[in-house]
């Protein structure tokens, strides 16, 4: 891990391409942290709006500052009440926000339930909480690539905490969480099943446990339950996640779970475990990205319809999948 230190961006790396006009105007007032600016910048994100590649490419530089809290759990469990109570406590400290919402049974906002809605409007008002729902639906470049990119881009604008709310549900969320240099996977007493039959990826994942709800009857339970599966598979790192118990509509505990926080990203500091992190975490993005270009490299070049011509023959064997691919790789690899 030695050999990894993080150093300034030699000037070299420092985009220098030709920025549109356009894209400048809007480099320009989102770096100093304008709003509107980092609005329109996320959705030609999302959306992938010609210039979007160029805009990342020109805000890189800037990244890698933000501390990224993934916040995962079944739904109802509280993650938006807790993320709310996280960014109250944080902002009385003057750290800037960025909430991302990958939550499509509880969006902030654009057809947000009435709740989120009541709750997050405190916010609304103090431009150093910026939050924004993700379209989880026909996202491109996968959901969770978009994500990370959105996520690019709130580092850019100077933002100190990022959080993301998933659902934990499918490989999409964990992939997601993964993105984040702090996962906190929540859990509420009384799911109806036990914390074993929670997915095992998503136990995996968490560096603090939250059991939300602790007003209810049952917290004591999954302590014990989460704390015989930490007996059972130690991490690599000999981390042992704490288990904070909240009533985060309450904010009871808030104050517990902020120190769990602050201790987790000392402990990643020390040990360098922040940069390993950072290190492994691009590593699968770099083979993400690869495997999109890629792919679009390979769409672009064949035409229209010759995918579903090239099936019907290999459907009538006359030809072989296997050197199609490979002669298709082939054909790549001489083009540029
Ligand atoms: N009793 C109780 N209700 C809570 C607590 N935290 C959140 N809630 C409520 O649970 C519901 C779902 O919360 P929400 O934050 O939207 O959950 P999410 O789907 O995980 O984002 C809301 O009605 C909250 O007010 C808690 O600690 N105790
Ligand atoms: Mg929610």
């Amino acid at each position: 891990v030695a050999e990894f230190q993080i150093q300034p961006l030699p000037l070299s790396l420092l985009y220098t391409g030709t920025l549109t006009h356009n894209l400048q105007l809007l480099v320009d007032p989102l770096r100093s942290g304008d709003a509107r600016a980092l609005a329109r910048a996320i959705t030609m994100v999302e959306n992938r709006s010609p210039g979007w590649a160029e805009l990342l490419k020109a805000l890189f530089p800037q990244t890698g500052r933000a501390t990224i809290l993934g916040l995962t759990g079944p739904p109802g469990a509280g993650k938006s009440t807790l993320v709310d109570q996280l960014a109250k406590h944080y902002r009385k400290h003057s750290r800037t926000i960025g909430i991302i919402a990958v939550d499509p049974t509880s969006p902030y906002t654009g057809g947000a339930i009435l709740g989120d809605r009541i709750r997050m409007q405190d916010h609304f008002s103090d431009p150093g909480i910026y939050i924004r729902s993700m379209a989880t639906r026909g996202s491109l470049g996968g959901l969770a690539r978009t994500t990370a990119d959105v996520a690019t881009v709130l580092d850019a604008s100077g933002r100190d905490l990022i959080m993301i709310e998933t659902v934990g549900v499918g490989q999409d969320e964990v992939d997601i969480v993964r993105l984040a240099g702090i996962t906190i996977v929540i859990l509420v007493p009384g799911m109806g099943d036990d914390v074993q039959s929670i997915k095992a990826g998503i136990m995996e994942i968490a560096d603090i446990f939250v059991i939300n709800k602790s007003d209810r009857e049952g917290a004591e339970r999954v302590e014990r339950e989460i704390r015989a599966l930490q007996a059972l598979a130690a991490r690599n790192d000999h981390w042992t996640p704490p288990i904070v118990k909240t009533v985060a509509s309450e904010g009871i505990g808030i104050e517990e779970l902020v120190t769990a926080i602050a201790e987790y990203e000392t402990y990643l500091q020390k040990g360098d475990l922040a940069l390993q992190h950072k290190v492994e975490s691009w590593q699968q993005r770099l083979v993400e990205m690869l495997r999109d270009a890629l792919l679009e490299k390979a769409r672009s070049q064949l035409a229209e319809g010759r995918v579903a011509r090239y099936a019907a023959e290999v459907v009538e064997h006359k030809r072989d999948p296997y050197t199609l691919v490979e002669e298709i790789v082939a054909k790549l690899a001489r083009t540029r």
